[in-house]
């Protein structure tokens, strides 16, 4: 069962980080994040289940967007989803950890909530970026995803009031759980 209601929250200035374990495609937030490729293209994963819920109208404002690169981030319109936007991030595919993976998948994050804040929109729901498909431990990525969060908001949250670390089961739940508690969060 899909539930938005958070099995922690951390505040950081007049902004809550939940966590949440359940289908990101039905929250309803101004943002979702996708964790796409760099064609932009339909993809399997949260990608693919992205895509069949918003329709077939994203398909189309993907292509006219020219891909990403890896590390960086670019909007849509959410379409038929209940998110106004979607967010496409492209985190990187795991290498074994020394082809500066870390850094590209923390710029994700903080490109994301960069183009959140600069559109003064106030909610932002993210994936676990690149721990599927991708291949990225999970305990490192829920690391990374936090610490780069944190650091955005603590130098400027502007108009952010919630971010939703959303997570598909309770094992990459509780990835961020012990982040929280080793960062002293929660
Ligand atoms: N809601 C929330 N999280 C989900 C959902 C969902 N509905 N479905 C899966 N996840 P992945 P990646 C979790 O593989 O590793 C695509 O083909 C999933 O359990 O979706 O960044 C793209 O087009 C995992 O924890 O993304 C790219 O080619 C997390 O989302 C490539 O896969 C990310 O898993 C991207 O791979």
């Amino acid at each position: 069962m899909t539930s938005s209601t958070p099995v922690l929250t951390a505040e950081i200035g007049k902004t809550h980080i939940d966590i949440v374990i359940g289908d990101i495609t039905t929250l309803d937030v101004d943002v979702i994040v996708n964790a796409a490729n760099e064609a932009l293209v339909r993809g399997g994963g949260v990608c693919g289940a992205i895509f069949r819920a918003a329709g077939p109208e994203l398909d189309a404002a993907c292509a006219r967007l020219g891909g990403c690169s890896t590390g960086d981030a670019k909007m849509t319109d959410g379409f038929r989803l209940k998110a106004r936007h979607i967010i496409h991030a492209v985190g990187p595919v795991w290498h074994g950890g020394d082809a500066n993976e870390d850094a590209l998948l923390a710029s994700c994050y903080r490109r994301a909530l960069e183009i959140t804040a600069a559109n003064r929109l106030a909610s932002i729901a993210f994936p676990a970026i690149s721990t599927g498909i991708y291949g990225f431990p999970g305990d490192r990525a829920a690391r990374i995803a936090t610490g780069a969060v944190v650091s955005e908001l603590s130098a400027k949250a502007g108009s952010i009031k919630r971010v939703v670390l959303c997570c598909f089961d309770a094992r990459s739940g509780q990835h961020y759980v012990e982040t929280f508690a080793e960062l002293g969060l929660a």
